[in-house]
């Protein structure tokens, strides 16, 4: 019989003293649940200066900003710790560290990253670190080879592909970003100004075609292990320090969706601009996000390229022009899913604080606009930009 419980503020104390890996465990004696996401809970536990020393975070049995309507499984906290274990092992500077799980109880206790700040809450502000784009793009290829084909020993990488089979958070996923924002669906939360281009989405055949491939590679792909969720609420920054977290929707996918996922918030941010900083600073704002985009794929590929040329294990795919080969089909995939993730965010449920935070009702709409359109164009246009400068270039075409 499972032990599971759900934990009060007292128990994830106790249970960061046993398992925190503090000198001094007495230390610890308070807690505050502090979590804003979607899905979980996740307690900072504090010592008697009141200093936060620790993080414990534990599942619930059913989606938490939903309620016990929508009920989910308390494997995605294995999964969770696995995948943020496996990635640490390559990429740990960018990793956050896992203390400790327990799969029954579905709670983990990690590193307290109370020195940095969501990178989301930052693009609100407005704030600019200019090398965490770079830094991601760098997680995204360690974590992303050393897990593929190109790495891996076929019998482990099968076995992972098991072990990271995902079915319930895939199953979000493949509703939130694939079905649901192109059909009349209760969860869709875009604003009732953009009826008419929400219903042209809808009515776009060419797009849905585009939009199934999408799905079809999401299915199938069984590329390297994502992270799964890698947006800018994933992701803490410091002044030259990046950390990833939050890694429960990982599985064994195609690699053009982490990236793409990751290019899509920070499209999201270079679209609600204008709605959240004076003309000036958004200016300033829309310059740096796209550096961001340049920075995240160029880091990404190089690095990809740099290991698969060094580090290839399989004999085939270590043939010279193979990897650059592949490149080509994860870039394409990488901008039909950043286009998906731009329509998900603002036609679909998952709505996102750039877009929320905006105060003024006609701008705000303005912005989902720009975001709905540029996804769309991104979907159609995918099979069809050559490079980061031709992204870059219909990105400003957009408006
Ligand atoms: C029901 S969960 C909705 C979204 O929250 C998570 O963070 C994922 O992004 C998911 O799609
Ligand atoms: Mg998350």
């Amino acid at each position: 019989m499972s032990q599971y419980r759900t934990f009060t503020a007292a128990d994830a104390v106790e249970y960061a003293r046993q398992f925190g890996g503090v000198d001094n465990p007495d230390s610890l004696v308070d807690s505050l649940e502090v979590g804003d996401g979607n899905l979980n809970l996740v307690f900072k536990i504090f010592d008697t200066q009141g200093v936060s020393r620790i993080i414990v975070k534990q599942a619930l049995p059913y989606v938490r900003c939903v309620g016990e309507s929508w009920p989910l499984t308390l494997d995605r906290a294995r999964l969770e710790a696995e995948t943020l274990i496996e990635h640490g092992k390559f990429c740990p500077e960018h990793t956050v560290k896992i203390l400790h799980y327990d799969a029954d109880l579905a709670v983990m206790v990690m590193e307290d990253l109370s020195d940095h700040a969501i990178w989301r809450g930052e693009l609100v502000k407005g704030k600019n670190y200019p090398l965490a784009a770079t830094q991601l793009g760098g997680y995204l290829a360690q974590t992303l080879f050393h897990t593929s084909d190109f790495f891996q020993h076929p019998y482990q990488k099968k076995k992972d592909v098991i072990r990271f089979t995902n079915p319930e958070l895939c199953d979000i996923t493949e509703e939130l970003f694939f079905n649901e924002p192109y059909e009349q669906h209760d969860r869709n939360a875009y604003p009732r100004e953009l009826e008419r281009l929400a219903e042209a989405l809808r009515d776009d055949e060419e797009l849905k075609v585009a939009v199934a491939g999408l799905k079809h590679r999401f299915f199938s792909n069984a590329e390297a292990l994502l992270h799964g969720d890698i947006h800018s609420g994933s992701i803490f920054v410091a002044e030259g320090r990046l950390k990833v977290i939050d890694a429960e929707f990982g599985f064994y996918g195609p690699i053009g969706f982490d990236i793409g996922t990751a290019i899509g918030n920070l499209l999201i941010s270079y679209c609600a601009a204008p709605g959240l900083l004076v003309p000036r600073e958004a200016a300033d704002a829309r310059e740096q996000r796209l550096n961001d985009v340049r920075d995240t794929w160029n880091s990404f590929a190089e690095g990809f390229l740099a290991l698969a040329a060094e580090k290839s294990t399989d004999r085939a795919l270590a043939t010279p022009g193979y990897a650059r080969e592949f490149l080509g089909k994860v870039w394409s995939d990488t901008i039909g899913y950043c286009g998906t993730e731009l329509i998900r965010r603002t036609v679909g449920m998952s709505q996102v604080a750039d877009i929320k935070n905006i105060d003024d009702r006609a701008m705000q709409v303005e912005c989902v606009r720009q975001a709905i359109t540029l996804g769309r164009s991104l979907i159609l246009l995918a099979n069809h930009v050559p490079d980061i400068d031709a992204l870059i270039m219909r990105i400003r075409q957009n408006g």
